[in-house]
């Protein structure tokens, strides 16, 4: 060792003072750096950076000691930092001058995760090996409104279950299911998240719990859809405080189809004393309504009554995560047998609802004065009353003369004397929680008699996930079974982030059989048919677990009736939303897949992205690949002018996408255009003329008119409510039945456009045997029919979807030529034809419009109008909430003017109201989209009579198509020229 190398006190002299510029100092020491640095080092600091030698903190967490060299330092210098600290030889021009020798580690974790797995109440050895009991396995989503108590109740469950040290732990109480970074900092769930827990009943027997924390935002609604497609029993939960949001009623249809065991969780009970300080019986008035309210949502979304909520058919619960409690009727009788009454009989409990009274002694529903005997109704007198003596007592006892009245009264002596001298709300909890015992207890208890284990629903929820393809014969009884030795089979219903946000894991449900890690499997993509079989992989599972939101418990299986993450080598480059999962031995070609993912709600938000350099398109793309595995909802496309355009639900929604892709998936800069909204395209009336539509070698003609569908019938295809295959004679009977077709026409239905999710339009052959060549026309009808389904995906008007439309063949010409019929004149000829139809049949823009929906601190009337119609909306009603001081009110708003909208009402309301809005329906934008007379001002607004064109112009320019629309481009100049006579067509 060259002593020359080393100073005085046995620092390493790096370079020379010409080398300083070589070095990258920083500006700031932390502590933790200086632990590394020995006191004569400190001294010596200054010198230390005149030679070279550096400390660099990199990342908060890791605190990890980078030391850059001059190359004069030699690898003996190692032994001095220790082997926790990397040394770096760089000279001076090693690299360019903007590059950092050592990059900076970037924070890269997006989720919170625990950092070993946590200790629990529980074995997870014995939670994993439950799980191939499907009779001891309940499968459960949480769904409700925004901020209704949902993850606040998934932490009083991780709370029992989980041995954590409090102080030690910063993650401790904070929303264990809201994980992610971005949940953190706003403060709502923006995805799903799934808990397996091992609950215990009161009698003390387990049960293996899959729950999934739903967000309650609108705008995130396909995570709940994903998380009810793999459950077996949804909790819809209310704050009883507020009234049942309008977002329920989308939550409720989507759990009404899902074959789901219902029940309603009433949350935040204390708030009915401590804020809107109700009497027992305003309470009780107050809980009444919102059962009845949520009844009538059911009833009018056509629910059986044996689903509707009451109380006495324990499908409803009540809990306070504030006071730590949750209770049914049952569980109240409970605490009565066990603090009372040992021999309370059975039906004590279905008395404790509904017009019950306790009057002398005896329970009855009979009363000589209803109002006077109002206090005696057993509810308010068994159950509200005494919650509210024990708040009430904590609130205005001395510390002493409580703990005397528990302890004596009460028999309650778990609780120290020093507990007695908390906070009041401490101590709230701290009784309540020993009152009313443990939640799981009661959550349990309930969800184990009145819910449903996979062994009674795994083929009701396989059903909800069938597509009308028929599953081999062994297949079914396998998964009606909930067999797991029978053959595999498996749905992926999301993709769920690593912690680095670098892979993803796939959320399964096992239907049949196990899947194994390490086992070979077959993955069939979304786009899978017999026909189309490209979309399919064999992939070897790498790993199974059981997944905890912040931990994963790796597990050898997932057995059927169970949910788990999947890993694997390129699981998640081949999924994109959801998949189908066989056994690679038992798969044959024709296996059906189950259902593809599809939208609750339609996208209509929409912005366009490009990088702020254009030679990052590259990781733009493949960022946008990512986002969307992530937000299943979003559609991207490439526009014409080769901007990325970004489809969402929401201001919020497209906001926090950005924020992921910005931040976590892309790290470059990103340019963003200003909101914009998808929009459709119909007609008014019926087609004015008959234009025949020659093919562009002039052997085959068309002709297609076009006229408005029946607005109850595009809702209905496009909600999905039509079976769309036109060969079934199901859809020839609906429309005849429902809709009052005749018989011809509902047979003479082709084809619906676009494919897409939204289909709205439809082909419709009205052409008579004895007028034309049926026999050509059933040769051209597939070619037909993709030149209509072209048309209807990109109108005429500015290449937006066609909605509300039938199209109906009239006439038509077909070569006997092969060649000179071939399907590329065809299908040109159709799409044109079409776009004729259209054009001479009044067109119309479409524009969507929002419900908003917001409940507030008091009715805000006038000012609220004003804001809204400013924005062309309307506010349809604004009406108080029972027993609050809270006003509901909705109301419509055009997309396009809803950006901003929530912040003008938090400013009108400083903070106090909450709104929320999602899609409702399309409207007609106002004015006439070929009017080129109308009024465009430049960089002013546009009239409100000029709307229609300017959105049709502008969407046109964004996507480089050339000036306005016109028929003119569809017809032949001949053609042109004579309809221009007429004065109809400009
Ligand atoms: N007063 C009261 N507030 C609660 C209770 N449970 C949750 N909250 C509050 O309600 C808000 C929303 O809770 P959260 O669980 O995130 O709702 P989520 O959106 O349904 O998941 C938070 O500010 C909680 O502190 C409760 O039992 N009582
Ligand atoms: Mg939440």
């Amino acid at each position: 060792m060259s002593t020359e190398e080393y100073d005085e006190f046995g620092n390493p002299i790096g370079v020379t003072s010409e080398d300083d510029s070589s070095i990258n100092s920083s500006e700031e020491t932390t502590s933790s750096e200086e632990s590394y640095v020995s006191e004569h080092q400190k001294e010596n600091l200054e010198e230390d950076i005149n030679s070279g030698v550096k400390n660099l903190t990199t990342n908060d967490e890791e605190e990890e000691k980078i030391i850059i060299h001059s190359k004069s330092s030699t690898d003996s210098s190692f032994q001095n930092f220790g082997p926790d600290v990397e040394t770096v030889y760089a000279t001076q021009d090693a690299l360019e001058p903007e590059i950092p020798i050592v990059e900076s580690l970037k924070n890269e974790k997006f989720t919170i995760e625990e950092e070993s797995l946590p200790k629990t109440t529980y074995s997870k050895q014995y939670l994993s090996d439950l799980l191939h009991i499907p009779s001891k396995i309940r499968n459960v989503s949480i769904c409700g409104g925004l901020q209704s108590g949902k993850t606040s109740f998934i932490d009083l469950l991780v709370d029992e279950t989980h041995l954590r040290d409090h102080k030690n732990n910063e993650n401790n109480n904070i929303k264990y299911t809201d994980n992610k970074v971005l949940e953190v900092e706003r403060g709502i769930s923006i995805h799903s998240s799934m808990m397996t827990l091992l609950l215990s009943n009161s009698k003390g027997n387990s049960i293996a719990f899959n729950v999934f924390d739903t967000p309650g935002h609108s705008s995130f609604i396909d995570d709940m859809n994903s998380s009810i497609n793999l459950s077996d029993n949804v909790i819809l939960v209310v704050d009883v405080a507020e009234d049942v949001p309008e977002s329920l009623s989308t939550v409720i249809n989507v759990a009404l189809s899902s074959n789901c065991k219902l029940f309603l969780m009433i949350s935040k009970l204390d708030r009915l004393f401590l804020e809107l300080r109700l009497t027992p019986l305003d309470a009780y008035y107050k809980i009444r309504k919102i059962i009845d309210n949520v009844n009538k949502y059911l009833k009018m979304k056509g629910a059986s009554d044996h689903i509707l909520f009451n109380p006495t058919r324990g499908n409803v619960f009540f809990e306070s995560a504030h006071l730590n409690c949750c209770f049914t009727l049952d569980s109240f009788a409970d605490i009565y047998r066990a603090k009372i009454h040992q021999d309370l009989s059975d039906t004590f409990s279905k008395s404790l609802w509904g017009d019950v009274y306790y009057l002398d002694g005896h329970f009855t529903t009979k009363t000589a004065n209803k109002i006077k005997s109002a206090n005696e109704r057993t509810f308010v007198k068994f159950i509200l009353e005494p919650i509210y003596k024990l708040a009430m007592m904590v609130l205005t006892m001395p510390a002493k003369k409580l703990e005397y009245y528990v302890r004596e009264k009460l028999g309650i002596h778990t609780i120290s004397h020093p507990q007695f001298k908390q906070d009041p709300s401490d101590v709230l909890r701290t009784l309540f929680k020993k009152y009313f015992g443990e939640t799981q207890c009661s959550f349990t208890d309930m969800i184990q008699s009145y819910g449903v284990s996979p062994i009674e629903n795994n083929i009701n929820a396989f059903q909800y996930n069938q597509t009308n393809l028929e599953f081999p014969e062994q297949s079914l009884s396998s998964v009606q079974k909930c067999d797991s030795s029978g053959p595999l089979i498996a749905k992926v219903s999301r993709l769920v982030n690593t912690s680095d946000g670098s892979r993803f894991y796939a959320e399964v449900r096992v239907f049949s059989g196990t899947l194994k890690s390490k086992s070979s499997v077959i993955l069939l993509g979304e786009t899978y048919s017999s026909e189309f079989n490209e979309d399919m992989k064999i992939q070897k599972i790498k790993k199974t677990f059981l997944n905890d939101t912040r931990y994963r418990i790796e597990v050898g299986e997932i057995p059927a009736g169970a949910i788990g993450l999947i890993s694997g080598h390129e699981i998640d480059t081949f999924i994109t939303r959801t998949a189908t999962i066989y056994d690679e031995d038992a798969f044959k070609p024709n296996f059906p897949i189950l259902k593809p993912f599809k939208h609750v709600i339609q996208p209509v938000f929409k912005v366009a992205v490009q990088p702020e350099n254009p030679s990052d398109m590259g990781s733009l793309i493949s960022g946008l690949k990512m986002i969307s595995r992530e937000y299943a909802g979003c559609e991207i496309t490439v526009e014409e002018g080769g901007d990325q355009a970004i489809s969402g639900y929401s201001e919020l929604y497209l906001d926090c996408l950005l924020h992921d892709l910005r931040k976590l998936y892309s790290n470059i800069d990103i340019k963003v255009s200003d909101p914009m909204t998808r929009f459709a395209e119909t007609c008014a009336d019926t087609s004015m003329v008959k234009l025949p539509t020659n093919s562009v070698n002039g052997h085959n003609s068309i002709t297609i008119i076009a006229e408005p569908l029946d607005e109850e019938l595009t809702n209905d295809i496009a909600s999905g409510k039509l079976p769309l295959d036109p060969k079934t004679r199901k859809l020839s009977k609906i429309l005849r039945k429902r809709y009052q077709w005749d018989s011809l026409a509902a047979r003479s239905v082709w084809a619906f456009g676009p494919l897409e999710n939204h289909s709205v339009s439809i082909l419709c052959d009205d052409t008579l045997p004895d007028e034309v060549d049926k026999e050509r026309l059933l040769f051209a009808r597939d070619s037909i029919i993709q030149g209509f389904r072209w048309a209807s995906r990109e109108g005429p008007l500015c290449e937006e979807p066609i909605r509300g439309v039938r199209f109906r063949i009239i006439d038509v010409g077909i070569s006997s030529d092969y060649n000179e019929a071939n399907g590329a004149q065809l299908i040109q000829m159709t799409r044109q034809a079409c776009y004729c139809a259209i054009m001479t049949a009044t067109p119309q823009l479409l524009e969507p419009v929002f419900k908003v929906d917001m409940t507030s601190n008091g009715s805000l009337g006038k000012s609220l109008s004003k804001i809204i119609s400013k924005r062309r909306g309307r506010v349809v009603s604004d009406k108080p909430v029972d027993g609050t001081q809270l006003f509901r009110i909705t109301g419509f708003v055009p997309v396009i003017d809803s950006v901003g909208l929530e912040t003008d009402i938090r400013l009108l309301t400083q903070g106090k109201a909450m709104c929320e809005m999602t899609f409702a329906k399309w409207q007609t934008a106002p004015g006439d989209p070929l009017d080129k007379s109308c009024y465009l001002p430049i960089l002013r607004p546009v009239p409100i009579a000029s709307l229609a064109r300017d959105f049709t112009l502008k969407t046109r320019k964004r996507k480089g198509l050339d000036g306005g629309p016109t028929l003119e481009n569809y017809v032949e100049h001949e053609t042109w020229e004579k309809l221009r006579a007429t004065n109809l067509f400009v």
